[in-house]
């Protein structure tokens, strides 16, 4: 650190004024520079001594040696604020390098993932049979012929078995084509009373703008004494107008499942934007078969039972006004972005 042009008061070889000029080159910083101004021209500077002794000397030699300490001193000044300005224009570089901002970037964002359209229903659909005192029960995805079929009532060579393309696996296990088998484990396992809703993924060979291989089901089941389809009736029709937050027109039309009797499609007045409706089907439901009961250890003349069924995102669609089903498997963020 010991260079012949370092600040450092140290280190520095004593100013005289031959080497002034070199010593004011060789200055670092502003501070240095400064030191060796008040060296030079400060109250006790060697410039200032020189101007002193003029006094002492005669008349021609004032003249001779006050032009000559005139010249160093408008040479060492000029000196000193050309490297005054060098060294605050490096200063200022510095600065400007170090602490340069960009005010023209845009700010940060951060990505927040939100809650899928499909969760979003499903918290709605538990959050509404919770508050009717209804557990969340859940069950395998992959099902044997008992829990699938054979205990909701298909029998082994049944049409209703062709309505559900079910994917088998070679050892004749399957992808469940609906959640009820999820009741069948429930009911096996305790005795009424019964409230329980069951929503899962379930699986069929069927896929167009409605229909995907996997979908989404919530299934429901109440089973006890006196339970009547008046007890259905009220308890369909008070989800159904909390989930949708009105009031509309429903209608139970009479169909056939193997696993109630009598079974029921549950359609509602659907307004639209012209002001007319049309009926829209929004799920099924029935009383439980007496045999069903009977499968899971459940006294048929003693209990009785209601049970419904809704696809989860055909609900979503009708909820959200979407209508492909496959927009919500694709998981595209353009489109999940616009139910954040
Ligand atoms: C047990 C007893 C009865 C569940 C039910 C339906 C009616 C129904 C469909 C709606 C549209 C399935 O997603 S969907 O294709 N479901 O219509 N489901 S009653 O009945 C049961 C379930 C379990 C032990």
């Amino acid at each position: 650190m010991t260079t012949p042009h370092s600040d450092s008061p140290g280190t520095a070889p004593a100013l005289d004024l031959d080497n002034a000029p070199d010593q004011i080159v060789a200055a670092t910083t502003l501070d240095g520079l400064e030191k060796l101004r008040v060296g030079l021209f400060g109250r006790h500077g060697l410039v200032t001594a020189q101007l002193k002794q003029l006094g002492g000397l005669s008349p021609e030699q004032r003249k001779q040696q006050g032009d000559r300490i005139n010249r160093l001193k408008a040479q060492l000044q000029q000196q000193l604020a050309a490297r005054k300005t060098e060294l605050e224009t490096a200063e200022l570089d510095q600065r400007l390098a170090t602490e340069r901002i960009d005010v023209t970037l845009p700010g940060r964002n951060h990505a927040i993932g939100g809650v899928h359209p499909l969760t979003r229903t499903l918290e709605r659909i538990v959050d509404i049979f919770s508050r009717f005192g209804y557990d969340v029960v859940e069950g395998p995805e992959i099902e044997d012929d008992w829990h699938n079929f054979e205990a909701l009532n298909f029998p082994p060579d049944h049409p209703a078995r062709a309505m559900h393309d079910t994917f088998y696996f070679p050892d004749g296990r399957m992808l469940r084509t609906h959640t009820s088998p999820v009741q069948i484990r429930a009911m096996a396992g305790r005795q009424p009373p019964i409230r329980l809703i069951a929503p899962g993924k379930v699986y069929r060979s069927d896929s167009d703008q409605t229909h995907s291989p996997m979908f989404h089901q919530v299934e429901g089941l109440v089973v006890g004494e006196g339970i009547t389809m008046a007890d259905l009736k009220g308890t369909l029709t008070a989800f159904l107008r909390g989930f949708f937050e009105r009031d509309f027109q429903m209608r139970f039309k009479p169909t056939y499942f193997p696993f109630v009797e009598p079974g029921a499609d549950v359609v509602i007045a659907w307004q639209l934007p012209d002001g007319s409706s049309r009926w829209l089907e929004v799920l099924g439901c029935g009383m439980v078969h007496p045999k069903v009961l009977a499968n899971c250890g459940i006294d048929p003349e003693r209990y009785t039972g209601f049970a419904f069924g809704m696809g989860l995102d055909r609900l979503a669609m009708l909820r959200y006004g979407v209508n492909d089903l496959r927009a919500f498997f694709e998981n595209d963020v353009r489109f999940l972005q616009q139910f954040n």
